[in-house]
């Protein structure tokens, strides 16, 4: 039986308005826990980890709190690479998407060591990948998937011992509709894959999904990392940077369930749901429904086939 290990993760320290330290307890207030024992699998929840409060100050040199963000990433590696070392699937409650930098290494580092094959599907609106020089904000949450690639302060691309934690060829990014210019180049140069919502309106979810998953094997260890602004502002208003133009709920909820048809996803980040811009907690209760299909939550016509 597969043993779920909740690691909350409540900080802002990464991005540009406060209220994502208040998503792991909008996603347990949500029944995230409840859900899960509903699929059979045995639940830990670990509680919070605890860090450096935000002390609300402007960037400096390009990064917006990078010490704390350092901090949380740390303490968030080490819990994260502990679960997987028990066998757990960690799922990590953000907190803002920064915290992919903890997460993400942690895993990379336990792939590194079991010789499996890592894959990150980055579910988002934005491509995170700015860097110091780049960024027009400062706000860290813009950056992970820049510094697990290796380009950042050596505090962050550290993190998890091997510079860079995982090589561009990894990731996945399906939702994308918001990249900064400088940016924008950055990713073309590294050859990050993105579906983006141009390829999603001319080509439709399926096919981006089961272009993203593609040719993995019994070997492949899937990472998800959902930031809920991936979905579209008018089913997910609970986040501090929505996007117009996102996933509809039938598209997302068809992303979900390729995931789920693939077997392999063996840990996810459930990022940036922020409970000061929401409406009765309904982004956390959507990214409920939404994890439940990522854990196979049947329709009627898979049933009876
Ligand atoms: N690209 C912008 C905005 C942003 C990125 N990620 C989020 N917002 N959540 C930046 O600040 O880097
Ligand atoms: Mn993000
Ligand atoms: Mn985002």
């Amino acid at each position: 039986m597969t043993t779920i290990q909740l690691i909350g993760a409540p900080t802002d320290i990464g991005a540009g308005s406060r209220g994502a330290s208040m998503g792991p307890e909008a996603l347990r207030v949500a029944g995230l826990i409840e859900m899960l024992k509903a699929h059979q699998l045995n639940v830990i929840d670990s509680g919070n980890l605890a860090g450096p409060t935000n002390p609300w100050l402007p960037p400096v040199e390009g990064y917006r709190h990078l010490e704390e963000v350092a901090a949380w990433n740390q303490s968030l590696h080490e819990a994260s690479y502990a679960a997987l070392q028990q066998g757990h699937l960690p799922i990590i409650l953000g907190g803002d998407h920064c915290l992919g930098i903890g997460s993400i290494s942690a895993v990379a580092r336990y792939c590194r060591e079991k010789g499996k094959d890592l894959r990150v599907l980055w579910l988002d609106a934005h491509a995170d990948f700015n860097t110091s020089e780049l960024t027009p904000t400062g706000n860290i949450h813009g950056m992970p998937v820049a510094v697990l690639c290796g380009y950042g302060p050596k505090q962050l691309t550290r993190i998890g011992g091997r510079t860079p934690a995982i090589n561009p060829d990894v990731v996945h990014q399906i939702g994308i509709r918001s990249v900064d210019e400088g940016e924008k180049r950055f990713v073309h140069q590294v050859g990050l894959e993105v579906f983006d919502m141009r390829y999603i309106d001319e080509y439709g979810m399926r096919e981006a999904m089961e272009r993203a998953l593609a040719g993995m094997t019994e070997n492949t260890h899937l990472h998800v990392s959902f930031d809920v602004d991936f979905l579209d502002p008018s089913i997910a208003p609970g986040v501090a940077t929505t996007v117009p133009g996102g996933p509809t709920y039938r598209e997302a909820q068809l992303c979900m369930e390729m995931i789920a048809d693939t077997g392999r996803m063996a840990s996810l980040d459930i990022m940036e749901v922020n409970p000061a811009y929401d409406v009765k907690n309904q982004t956390a209760l959507l990214a409920v429904d939404l994890v439940d299909s990522l854990f196979g939550k049947s329709t009627l016509m898979r049933d009876s086939k």
